[in-house]
């Protein structure tokens, strides 16, 4: 096992590793920014470098200052979170370079999960079901109102270098499909420095149901079921639930089935996601793979007893899982607690602490590095805290969720908090009735200032 892991991160995440490698013996090392000097993961890690000033670019994004400092104190792995360098294969390569175990996958495996295209060629390949469309980049726009022709209007061109929904567009008619071509490619361009782009059928109001995995080092893959992340806002999701409401034993079974083919096939080590758009007859097609942990990783942790973060650093460490796959046992809900306004438009909302009260009681769960007095910064991810619930049926998660956010007080910023409780009003959302594009329709004016 690591003796000393690195934690290229800040916030909740940076903390939650260092709570687990605590309970395993292993020593910690906090990088931090100027801005995050008086962070928690920075107080609770065993030892801490400041790696830069506030700008991401310059400290958590900073991989020069981050081997730096892995290397001065001697740590024998990395464990990277999510965002910042958790997918950046130059990233995983550099430290398999100087001999430090990065915790994930190899940079070549990220590398081909990470190009959008090539990880939909690679899933068809292995056998998985995809959208119908191009196969790999489309070459021109004569070829791309061809196939669209053929496959039937309305498609979407997707940047194979994309992410959060940059990129995308939508082409109704071959009229105007010249046009979202080149705004494609301008935005691709833009953001990832990319302009390649794929053609796909567009699948209306689809859920988007994702399915954890877990390999290890020997070939031997495991999946512990899904989570149901179709409540987003402008491709950021906001809450996530095990299971889904949508699912049945027979599309889970085939749903887990295709996943396990595809990490499979790719030789995947770590845990990761496969993440399927399902249409409302429950045909689902293989989306994307993030090939890290996730925010909502304590969704699944909450229905299947499993401990992620610590599979993951012993599955990194070279342990063979001796586990098999887990359905999941009554339901989790997840919210992202957001230092935004939404009251206004979810715009950020950074600032001080001035109170606070977390809930708790049986069933609840923080996961946060927030607390009173905390100084919210504005350099970064405006996720403050995961509230995560769980109870014997989705009813009684809901009613848990209510009565957990009807305790949670957080004074001097704006917080998220407002909108989980009326979602958690929402007849709709009650129902397990709704797709990716619930929140284009939701009345937002309903939402009630807290006491
Ligand atoms: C789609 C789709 C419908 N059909 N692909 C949006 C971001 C990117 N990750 C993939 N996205 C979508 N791809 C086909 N062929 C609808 C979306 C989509 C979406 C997907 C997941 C969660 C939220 C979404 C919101 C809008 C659109």
């Amino acid at each position: 096992m690591f003796q000393k892991i690195l934690i290229a991160n800040r916030g909740e995440i940076a903390l939650s590793i260092i709570r687990v490698c605590k309970e395993m013996g292993i020593k910690t090392v906090a990088v931090y920014s100027t801005a995050d000097r008086d962070s928690l993961h920075v107080r609770f890690a065993d030892e801490a470098v400041c790696i830069g000033p506030p700008s991401s670019s310059l400290s958590y994004l900073s991989i020069p200052s981050i081997i730096a400092a892995a290397e001065v104190t001697n740590s024998n792995a990395i464990h990277p979170g999510y965002g910042f360098l958790s997918e950046n294969e130059k990233f995983a390569s550099i430290c398999e370079e100087y001999g430090i175990k990065f915790i994930g996958p190899s940079a070549t495996v990220i590398s081909k999960m990470g190009d959008k295209s090539t990880a939909k060629e690679s899933m068809r390949r292995a056998g998985v079901p995809t959208v119908p469309g191009s196969d790999g980049l489309l070459e021109s726009v004569e070829a791309g109102i061809h196939l669209a022709n053929e496959i039937g209007f309305p498609v979407l061109l997707k940047a194979t270098a994309g992410g959060g929904g940059k990129g995308i567009k939508l082409v109704y008619t071959p009229d105007e499909f010249q046009q979202k071509w080149t705004e494609a490619r301008k935005e691709a361009l833009a953001f990832f420095g990319n302009d390649g782009l794929y053609l796909e059928k567009y699948i209306e109001e689809p859920r988007h149901i994702e399915i954890q995995i877990v390999a290890d080092q020997y070939g031997k893959v495991i999946h512990l079921s899904e989570r149901d992340c179709s409540i987003q806002r402008r491709h950021q999701k906001l809450v996530e639930e095990a299971p889904s409401p949508f699912m049945t034993d027979e599309l889970r079974q085939k749903m887990a089935e295709e996943a396990i083919k595809g990490v499979t096939f790719i030789g995947y080590e770590g845990v990761g996601t496969m993440e399927f758009l399902v249409d409302k007859h429950r045909n689902f097609y293989f989306m994307e793979m993030n090939t890290r942990i996730q925010v909502e990783y304590p969704a699944t942790e909450a229905v299947t007893g499993f401990n992620l973060l610590r599979t993951q650093i012993e599955i990194a460490a070279g342990r063979p899982l001796n586990l098999p796959s887990v359905y999941p046992q009554g339901h989790a809900i997840e919210v992202r607690i957001n230092a935004e306004d939404p009251f206004n438009n979810f715009r950020p909302s950074p600032g001080k602490i001035t109170h606070l009260h977390l809930p708790g009681g049986r069933g609840v769960t923080i996961a946060s590095h927030i607390y009173a007095g905390y100084m919210v910064p504005s350099n970064y991810d405006a996720m403050i805290a995961k509230l995560i619930v769980r109870a014997g049926t989705r009813v009684g998660a809901i009613a848990r969720m209510k009565r957990a956010l009807e305790e949670f007080i957080v004074e001097g910023i704006q917080t998220t908090i407002p909108f989980h409780l009326a979602l958690m009003d929402n007849e709709q959302f009650q129902q397990g009735n709704f797709t990716t594009q619930f929140l284009e329709t939701f009345d937002f004016s309903q939402l009630k200032y807290p006491e």
